[in-house]
């Protein structure tokens, strides 16, 4: 079965396919021609999940996801959160991101943090949403360089590394998106039955 993936993000796209094996066959927005960005317009991660599933769906009626994804920082009240990914401005890179968070939090004792994915996925017109969720810390320093994104200053709790120095399984095993994921490639394998 073929699901087109409203994703720019191709690091998602690796990581998504990995979990959906060669059962499903996930298709990229960008490979379909979509080079437009959807704007993401919505108050939450939910609302923003759907505006570019739904984008999707009204372009080629075919099953469709789309992931939105949040840093939530304690001590910083929740932020980046729904703006992680332009949480250093128009245009700014992973790198720039990082950078901003680490000056945020210099000197601040309470670390603590999750990464939050919604996942919305429309096969019929109606869309259902997955989530996955997982705590852990922010590191004073990045380590490690796989993974993408705020990865190098994630550690998740109970592991002495970060998400940047492990391996795509171990991310996915573990991971907001991981989870997510993981929930609805179950959910298809019912609605494919
Ligand atoms: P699409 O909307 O095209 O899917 P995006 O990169 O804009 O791609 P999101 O809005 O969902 O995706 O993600 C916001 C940012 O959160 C993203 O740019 C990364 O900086 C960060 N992020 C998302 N998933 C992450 C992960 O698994 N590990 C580390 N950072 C992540």
């Amino acid at each position: 079965m073929e699901i087109i993936f409203a994703t720019a993000n191709r690091h998602k796209l690796k990581e998504a396919q990995s979990i959906a094996g060669t059962e499903f066959q996930l298709l990229s927005s960008a490979s379909l021609g979509v080079t437009e960005d959807i704007e993401e317009t919505g108050a939450t991660l939910k609302e923003n999940a759907l505006i570019k599933a739904k984008y999707l769906w009204e372009k080629f009626g075919r099953p469709c996801f789309a992931d939105d994804t949040g840093l939530e920082i304690d001590a910083l009240e929740g932020r980046p959160g729904v703006y992680s990914a332009r949480y250093a401005g128009e245009g700014c890179s992973f790198a720039d991101n990082v950078q901003k968070v680490l000056k945020e939090m210099n000197g601040i004792t309470n670390r603590g943090a999750r990464f939050k994915t919604i996942v919305a996925l429309i096969t019929d017109g109606t869309p259902h949403f997955f989530e996955g969720c997982v705590e852990g810390t922010i590191t004073e320093t990045t380590s490690g360089e796989k993974g993408f994104g705020y990865d190098p200053v994630f550690k998740p709790a109970g592991y002495d590394t970060t998400m940047a120095e492990m391996s795509e399984e171990e991310k996915n095993r573990i991971s907001h998106r991981g989870i997510a994921v993981t929930k609805m490639i179950e959910y298809l394998r019912q609605y494919n039955k």
